[in-house]
């Protein structure tokens, strides 16, 4: 280094040396299942990343799920990518902020969701270590959030309106019913003549053909804020074509994998609203970019959820503090999935369906380290030999 190098790091006060990482895989047992147009879940097995950096530890979820259905990303395929490629591509690196290690990871193509797992425990242990709250970091600006809640495939109807009025008197404030062929049209009729004005979308997660389309106008009677990926998980032209015929907004989140897909949808208006989720971008810094090129175009997002313990909760907590979250996320307390939560507190909602923001550096939720081994099954620490 040289001397002028050795003051402006000094002044900047910020180095994070990563010199060893740990990977994780803890089972969670869900409270209830979930099931999407693409099956259900009953239980999580979740890939937990710690970047130690001299002393300070930043930790991350990885969304990958138990299957390659959401997405091609596994669990497998993320702990194996960790392990061989990002990992090394990071390790023993010194960055003086977070977002650094995005071009270091740039050669390894895809994976996003095992990429997000490393940069955004970078970002953890660079807020602890500026004692910054994490949603200051990213540049947040609300101190509280509004939330939403993503209510799965039920068994039966009665069922489902049963949940709903739970959730409702909780105070969440938009309902967004998964539907799919044979649980859509007739569910959303009966939701919206019970409840005519809560704030209601649906997802179908890709359940839909565009020879379907006089089937998806029907969508159109009941006054959604959105239906979301309703065609196939990697296409943009086609929701254009389906948009233009639709007056409900269509939200993509499966086909938005970066700020180039995001800027080809908006112009080619195959949606008029995006869904972020951290995870599936490849971290905080192209969640970021997302989200200002859909602020300059007037195109509202909202963050999505991937049935996140607290860790992956908590960074979508703080990514919702960002000014252009304007419509309330699928991010709920803690309790709606887990008997206990591996952080503390718990993500909590009040009564009027908000999440506060907590001011500790970091997250502002601790993590439960003995909770989280007792739950480990499989754990792998990797140092650097620099
Ligand atoms: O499409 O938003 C989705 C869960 C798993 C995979 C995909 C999705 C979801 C959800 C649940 O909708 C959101 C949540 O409550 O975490
Ligand atoms: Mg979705």
């Amino acid at each position: 280094m040289t001397k002028a190098e050795v003051i402006r790091e000094a002044a900047a006060g910020t180095k994070l040396k990563l010199e060893a990482v740990t990977l994780r895989e803890i089972r969670m047992p869900l409270v209830h299942f979930f099931e999407t147009s693409f099956g259900r879940t009953l239980s999580r097995r979740i890939l937990l990343m710690t970047a130690h950096c001299e002393g300070v530890d930043g930790w991350a979820e990885c969304v990958a799920a138990e299957e390659p259905s959401y997405s091609s990303e596994w669990i497998e395929t993320a702990w194996a990518t960790l392990q061989h490629h990002l990992i090394p591509a990071v390790l023993g690196q010194t960055f003086s902020s977070a977002g650094e290690c995005v071009s270091s990871m740039h050669r390894i193509r895809g994976h996003r969701m095992a990429k997000a797992a490393v940069e955004n425990a970078l970002w953890d242990a660079e807020a602890k270590e500026r004692k910054q709250p994490l949603w200051k970091l990213l540049g947040g600006c609300r101190r509280q959030i509004e939330c939403g809640v993503s209510i799965g495939i039920q068994d039966s109807v009665e069922q489902l309106l049963e949940k709903i009025e739970t959730e409702l008197a909780s105070g969440y404030r938009r309902i967004k019913l998964k539907v799919k062929p044979g649980w859509d049209l007739r569910i959303l009729e009966r939701v919206r003549s019970r409840w005519p004005e809560i704030l209601l979308s649906c997802d179908a997660n890709s359940a839909y053909r565009l020879d379907e389309i006089e089937h998806l106008r029907a969508f159109d009677n009941f006054n959604l804020l959105m239906i979301e990926q309703p065609l196939w998980n990697d296409d943009l032209y086609y929701h254009a074509r389906l948009q233009a015929k639709l007056r409900t907004a269509i939200c993509l989140d499966e086909s938005i994998r970066h700020a180039r897909d995001a800027a080809i949808a908006i112009e080619s208006g195959a949606c008029r609203i995006i869904n972020i989720k951290v995870g599936r971008v490849g971290g905080f810094t192209e969640a970021k970019k997302i989200h200002d090129l859909c602020a300059a175009r007037d195109i509202p997002v909202w963050c999505g959820g991937m049935l996140e313990s607290g860790i992956g909760r908590a960074h979508n907590v703080a990514l919702s503090t960002l000014p252009n979250f304007t419509l309330p996320g699928d991010v709920s307390a803690s309790k709606r999935y887990w008997k206990e939560d591996i952080v503390e507190p718990e993500v909590e909602v009040t009564g009027g369906g908000t999440i506060a923001i907590r001011d500790e550096p970091g997250t502002g939720y601790r993590i439960r380290k003995d909770l989280i081994d007792q739950l480990t099954v499989r754990k792998e620490t990797i140092r650097s030999r620099q």
